[in-house]
């Protein structure tokens, strides 16, 4: 018997939020955060390795699955969960958005897309109904729109333009999505950081109707201030009882500064890529384990942390394997960085449900700006 996708609000203070999804692949607590399992791996860890961190659900993307091994491949495999071994909900990103970073000779049209693989140059397509029908047999437990985001700065005409066209996008990819139970469909807010243009975004999307809406076109170089600004507005355009999904953020303070802002899930590469490149997020900031002065250090990166890293290891042992490129380096690292993330979040729901997410953000920004890591 599957319970159907729903959503509940436990406790708001001021405008963050803190709640449950309901799947019938298990809860969602949000705010959320999903690690970017983008080929059918969150790179470096082992699945439930990335459950032990504290994850409800993954990031997974149509664009590079639908290239290699390909969706077709997966669903006679029996879908993305039971390929890569991760029984909890993932959510698909459309397909778009990678598209236009990553493929090459791009054709866009109101029909959809159609592009080089990055993979191996072959020809592609990818549209609403076609998105749609890839998220489904990858078995996605919350499909996205296939949406168009264009990169900022642009013109207004160029966004708005845009912008319709998702949405009429949308439109169809809601009637393609078709009638699902136990699946979400979440709609894609476009508009760039033009208000008018949000708003008239926000009430197509409403119209259309969605499981849940995601606030799309941001971190695409506008920068935190700007971001910020169009946060402050947005998210209350959206229906306040569907979860808000802030697509590709971020760094720890942007995390904080949409949760406080009425954002309820994110995602991001940001902790497993930079797991791998030596840079560790820890509560005082961040630490390049790179660095020459960890060599002879045997404290941990983080004495408060609980994680595999922190616990066993010193920073010198961390340094060392970084510099002689052993795979355990990204292991530990993305292992850290994974829950620091999960760590902030769980931080951020208990602090909304006691009514101190204030306290907690001045906290958050205090121990960042003590230095000396
Ligand atoms: N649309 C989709 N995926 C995305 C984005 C978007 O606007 C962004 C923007 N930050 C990241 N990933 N479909
Ligand atoms: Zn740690």
């Amino acid at each position: 018997m599957s319970t159907p996708f729903s959503f509940s609000l436990a406790a708001t203070d001021g405008r963050a939020r803190t709640g449950v999804i309901d799947t019938p692949r298990g809860q969602i607590r949000t705010p959320a955060f999903m690690p970017v399992g983008t080929a059918a791996t969150v790179k470096a860890m082992l699945p439930e390795s990335v459950a032990a961190t504290g994850a409800d659900i993954l990031l997974g993307n149509t664009y590079h699955l639908m290239l290699r091994p390909t969706a077709e491949r997966i669903d006679r495999l029996g879908g993305l969960h039971k390929f890569m071994n991760w029984d909890k909900p993932i959510l698909t990103d459309s397909g778009g958005f990678q598209v236009m970073s990553l493929a090459s000779l791009r054709k866009l049209t109101e029909e959809g897309v159609t592009f080089a693989s990055h993979v191996d140059g072959s020809k592609h397509m990818l549209s609403p109904e076609r998105s749609m029908e890839i998220q489904k047999l990858l078995g996605s437990d919350i499909v996205m729109c296939f949406d168009e985001c264009p990169a900022l700065p642009a013109e207004d005409s160029v966004v708005a333009a845009s912008m319709r066209m998702s949405m009429r996008w949308a439109q169809r990819s809601r009637d393609a999505f078709g009638d699902r139970p136990g699946h979400a469909l979440f709609g894609i807010q476009q508009g760039g950081v033009n208000q008018d243009l949000r708003g008239e975004s926000a009430e197509a999307l409403t119209k259309i109707g969605f499981d849940g809406y995601a606030v799309g076109g941001l971190a695409v170089g506008e920068g935190q201030e700007a971001m910020f600004g169009v946060l402050d507005y947005a998210p209350d355009m959206l229906p306040q009882d569907k979860p808000r999904y802030l697509m590709g953020v971020g760094k720890p303070d942007d995390i904080v500064g949409a949760v406080a802002r009425g954002i309820d899930m994110m995602d991001c590469v940001l902790p497993s890529r930079s797991g791998r490149t030596g840079q560790v997020f820890t509560r005082h900031g961040v630490v390049n384990i790179k660095n020459a002065r960890h060599a002879d250090d045997p404290r941990p990166l983080d004495e408060d942390c609980s994680c595999p890293a922190c616990r066993n290891y010193s920073r010198a042992y961390l340094h060392h394997v970084f510099r002689s490129q052993e795979m355990i380096s990204g292991m530990l690292l993305t292992w850290h960085n994974l829950h620091y993330y999960q760590e902030l979040m769980q931080g951020m729901r208990d602090a909304i449900a006691a009514q101190r997410f204030d306290d907690f953000v001045t906290v958050f920004h205090g121990l960042r700006a003590e230095g000396d890591i």
